[in-house]
């Protein structure tokens, strides 16, 4: 069973390019240092459903202990679903589909500070060979939840075209990954920290499809539920999101599909009050360079916001990733009823 859910994964699955010949016989790469927790492991060859969750925003978006609370929390909402979380991120050079406490705590807490890598997906191959130990950017959870055969992700927020891309071309490989997986990822929009229009356009151009969730066709702007720009469809509830993943699979389209959950409406005037703290961050990082930097510009930015705002956005944050898993957890049990 195993071999069919995972192995039409791997063939579908391009760019790792693992050959037929590495498969054992439970579908899995042989020779590749892949861990798949034993839960996840079973939920996936006994079809139960299973949400991928990230691991940036424990090495690079929240200070410990409140990252590993957080990604405790998250892991126990999507059991709260009845599906089974795997939480991907990379130890000593090994992919870890589902992390012990541990390996969690190793990643949230280094021993070493800096010694945690962001990992997107030019960084896979060298954090592997050199058995580093890295939180995985939406794009690089994205390459392994399809090598897992996992159709739902959830987090906070994607990376998208910076403020200012046009000159600078910071368009995170998040957006070019989308075309490459065949999962849905559920997020709360793109942080106003990015150009949103310009976002929603070249997701257009990747032909990627974006819907907001719920019964507005309003794209949310992370901290606040709204953007001021609309997006073409709308999913109203988790069986209709969970209907477009399976219409895609059945299709054999190889790209995935953006959710974007708003923040509840509570909090939406702390949004209105978070924006000026990121405009004043954005405007910060672009008089000291840093919005130059390339994968530094995002912690950087996230950090300015929290400490501008004396900590809201992090409340903010951590709701809208809640109720993120929360949803990927009921799209993913729809799913699942559908592939059976
Ligand atoms: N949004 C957040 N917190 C984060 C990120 C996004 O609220 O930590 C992370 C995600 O993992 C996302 C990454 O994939 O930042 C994007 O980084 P970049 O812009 O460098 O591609
Ligand atoms: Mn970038």
């Amino acid at each position: 069973v195993l071999l069919e859910a995972t192995g039409r994964a791997f063939k579908q699955y391009k760019p790792l390019s693992i050959t037929t010949r590495g498969f054992s016989n439970s579908g899995l790469p042989q020779n590749v240092p892949l861990d798949v927790h034993p839960e996840v492991l079973d939920a996936l060859s006994s079809k139960k459903s299973v949400v991928a969750l990230e691991t940036t925003l424990v090495t690079h978006g929240f200070e410990y202990p409140t990252n590993v609370e957080l990604a405790t929390s998250l892991e126990q909402i999507v059991r709260s679903t009845g599906a089974v979380p795997a939480t991907i991120g990379i130890v000593e050079g090994r992919i870890k589909i589902g992390l012990e406490k541990a390996e969690l705590e190793r990643l949230a807490s280094p021993a070493k500070p800096g010694s945690v890598f962001k990992i997107s997906r030019r960084d896979i191959a060298p954090a592997i060979a050199m058995k580093a130990d890295g939180g995985t950017t939406c794009a690089a959870t994205l390459v392994f939840a399809a090598l897992a055969g996992i159709k739902v992700f959830a987090t906070g927020g994607l990376g998208g075209v910076h403020r200012g891309g046009e000159s600078t071309m910071d368009i995170s490989a998040d957006l070019q990954e989308l075309t490459r997986c065949p999962v849905g990822l559920v997020s709360s929009g793109v942080k106003s920290i990015l150009d949103i229009q310009r976002t929603l356009e070249y997701l257009e151009t990747l032909g990627v499809p974006v819907l907001s969730y719920g019964p507005s066709r309003e794209f949310p702007a992370f901290f606040s539920p709204r953007s001021g720009f609309e997006v073409p469809w709308n999913a109203a509830s988790p069986s209709i999101a969970a209907k477009i993943l399976h219409t895609q699979s059945q299709l054999r389209m190889q790209n995935g599909v953006l959710f974007a959950v708003p923040i509840p409406d509570k909090y939406e005037a702390a949004g209105a009050e978070i924006q000026l703290a990121v405009d004043q961050a954005v405007a910060e990082s672009e008089a000291n360079g840093i919005s130059r930097q390339g994968k530094e510009a995002t912690p950087w930015l996230l950090k300015r916001v929290s400490e501008l705002s004396k900590g809201t956005s992090i409340t903010s944050n951590i709701a809208l990733l809640e109720n993120t898993a929360l949803i990927g957890g009921q799209i993913a049990v729809e799913y699942q009823k559908l592939a059976q």
